[in-house]
């Protein structure tokens, strides 16, 4: 019998010729993603257990949502907030952050807006926040008002306390029809007096600042990461815990090798590979980031 043709996997899963490389490194970038934050105990989005699966949160993650049914987007967002306030950051938040106070030309790009990397005092000016944060709170009506607040009150207000069974009142989405748009009354309804109402304009409700499918990143975001990608050569991308699907976030791992980046993927699932699939230097390594972003930053 023919035996099995060994299988040849594109990239390189040892440490030591990681660990050269980035010694010689001195502009970094790191793309980060929600299986950073797996180990912190907050749910993923895409993976087993995320939180989209269930929730159609691509429904409930956009501005039509929103405008259909605030309530119910609200009871999605206090729920995250929740849980990311009563998490805490892990050990390759940590390493990140002293990888950054080490090397000045490191930069993050996070798609997280779970307010870890922040807690894990990861310094400001090398993390780029491209989807927002949680704790960001804004008025509703951007174009008119403008108002903006850090706001880390959990509940943000009474009616969107999480039910002392610490069940998701979101998973009553679940029952209900996947698409928001013909939820007409979620089964806790909330009306507008019971959201954060905007104290500056007093006309509009408060709404999460994160960046929901279909709105731009913030300009300030985009113009740092393409003045930091356009600046010289990148000598290497640390894609972490992230399955590449939502761009322009995605795109950027493609970007930094079009600057001569070799490409570093920690992932616990090897099919989540850059979107552009696995090219020659590239190194894998499968796992928990908690566990292996410390040893290959060390
Ligand atoms: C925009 C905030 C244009 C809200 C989020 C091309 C160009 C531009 C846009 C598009 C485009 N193609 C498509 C689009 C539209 C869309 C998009 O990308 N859609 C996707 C679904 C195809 N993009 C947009 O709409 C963006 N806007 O470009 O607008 C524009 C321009 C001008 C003017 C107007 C408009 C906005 C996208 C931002 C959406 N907001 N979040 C919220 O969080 O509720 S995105 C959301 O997904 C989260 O931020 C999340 O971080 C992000 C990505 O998910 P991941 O972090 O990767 O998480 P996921 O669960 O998917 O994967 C987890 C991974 O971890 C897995 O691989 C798993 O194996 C691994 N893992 C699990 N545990 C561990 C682990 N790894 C290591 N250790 C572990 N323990
Ligand atoms: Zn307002």
């Amino acid at each position: 019998s023919t035996s099995a043709a060994p299988k040849t996997t594109v990239y390189q899963s040892d440490m030591e010729s990681f660990h050269a490389h980035l010694k010689q490194s001195t502009r970094v970038l790191a793309l980060l993603g929600a299986g950073l934050s797996a180990s912190s105990g907050l749910p993923t989005f895409r993976g087993a257990g995320g939180l989209w699966r269930t929730h159609q949160a691509t429904h409930l993650a956009t501005p039509q949502a929103f405008a259909a049914n605030p309530g119910l987007v609200w009871q999605f967002y206090s729920y995250r907030r929740h849980m990311s306030l009563n998490a805490t950051p892990n050990a390759a938040h940590y390493a990140l952050a002293a990888l950054a106070q080490k090397m000045p030309q490191c930069q993050c790009l996070s798609q997280n807006v779970d307010g870890l990397s922040p807690r894990a005092h990861h310094p400001a000016g090398q993390l780029q926040l491209l989807h927002g944060s949680l704790f960001d709170v804004k008025c509703s009506d951007q174009d008119g008002c403008g108002y903006k607040e850090i706001n880390y009150t959990d509940p943000i207000v009474p009616a969107l306390a999480i039910p002392l069974s610490g069940h998701d009142p979101t998973t009553d989405v679940a029952r209900q029809e996947a698409d928001v748009s013909n939820i007409s009354t979620p089964l806790a309804t909330l009306s507008a007096q019971d959201l954060p109402a905007c104290p500056s304009c007093k006309k509009h409700i408060l709404r999460p600042g994160v960046v929901w499918f279909g709105e731009a990143l913030p300009r300030s975001v985009l113009r740092t990461v393409d003045d930091y990608i356009a600046a010289s050569d990148i000598d290497l991308i640390i894609v972490i815990g992230t399955s590449a699907k939502v761009f322009p976030a995605a795109g950027y791992i493609d970007e930094a090798r079009d600057q001569g980046a070799r490409v570093c993927v920690v992932n616990m699932d090897e099919n989540d590979a850059p979107p552009g699939g696995w090219e020659a230097g590239d190194w894998f390594f499968r796992g928990d980031a908690a566990e292996l972003v410390p040893k290959l930053l060390e």
